[in-house]
């Protein structure tokens, strides 16, 4: 096998041992870090995700393709080209939610933000909705990013948002995670907090030019 595709299966098995190896060996055939987490690995990961959701795979083999992933991504950031960071374009706070300790696509919306000039604070995974407000008043945030690959934590991020306009935190919030849908971020928008202030995120990318608009 060449070491694009041991790397998607590196994932699925959850395979640590030569990691680095293959990943260098994909960076000299001219992939970019980028190109190695989102064509190769998170192809792997949806392997994962499918095999786990059928019934094929138990969660402790689940666990070990995210440490692998997450080491990947360890290897791969600092090897990633970085923006002209002298000033900070914008601080956002982000968070997973209540309940919730999926973390890797928050890390890596943590990555692709703060790589384009962005101040991160990343406050970790199972935050309960008021460690996110005192981080963004404590932090001056300009944008509030909450996480969550839980169904129940879609339910979760709609009480976040009530808790966050009472509480009379209004600036804009991204909201990403697999269980999410743009259908159902849009729907939330409710008097508080006006469409446009709140918005869908499908991936880091999405993430990052939303975070575009907050600056404008
Ligand atoms: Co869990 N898990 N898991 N899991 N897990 C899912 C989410 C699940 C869909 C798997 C399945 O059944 N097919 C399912 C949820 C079902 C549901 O709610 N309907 C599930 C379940 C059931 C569970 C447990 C309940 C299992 C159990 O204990 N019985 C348990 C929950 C624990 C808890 O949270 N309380 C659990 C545990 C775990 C592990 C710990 C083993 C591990 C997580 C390790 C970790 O994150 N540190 C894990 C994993 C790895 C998965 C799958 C397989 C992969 C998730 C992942 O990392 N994907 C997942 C299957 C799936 O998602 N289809 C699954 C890669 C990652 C890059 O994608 O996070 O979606 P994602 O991020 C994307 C976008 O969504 C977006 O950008 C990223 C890509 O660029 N994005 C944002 C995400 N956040 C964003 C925020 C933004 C912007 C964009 O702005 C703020």
């Amino acid at each position: 096998a060449t070491p694009e595709e041991r790397l998607k299966q590196r994932i699925v098995d959850g395979d640590r041992t030569g990691l680095d190896d293959d990943l260098a060996a994909a960076l000299a055939a001219g992939w970019s870090p980028l190109d190695i987490i989102n064509q190769l690995l998170l192809d792997g990961m949806k392997t994962v995700g499918e095999l786990f959701g059928s019934g094929k795979m138990q969660l402790p083999f689940v666990l070990q393709s995210a440490e692998t992933m997450k080491a990947a991504v360890a290897y791969l950031e600092p090897r990633m080209e970085k923006g002209d960071a002298q000033q900070h374009k914008a601080t956002i706070v982000l968070a997973t939610v209540k309940g919730d300790v999926h973390d890797i696509g928050k890390n890596l919306v943590d990555i692709i933000l703060t790589n384009n000039g962005y101040r991160v604070i990343n406050i970790g995974i199972k935050q309960p909705v008021g460690e996110i407000i005192k981080a963004a008043r404590a932090h001056n945030a300009d944008a509030v990013g909450m996480s969550g690959l839980l169904v129940k934590s879609t339910v979760i991020m709609r009480e976040n948002l009530e808790e966050m306009s009472r509480e009379g935190l209004d600036l804009p919030v991204l909201l990403g995670g697999a269980a999410l849908t743009r259908g159902y971020v849009e729907q939330d928008c409710h008097a508080a907090y006006a469409c446009g202030r709140v918005a869908y995120a499908r991936d880091a990318f999405d993430g990052l030019t939303l975070m575009g608009k907050v600056v404008e």
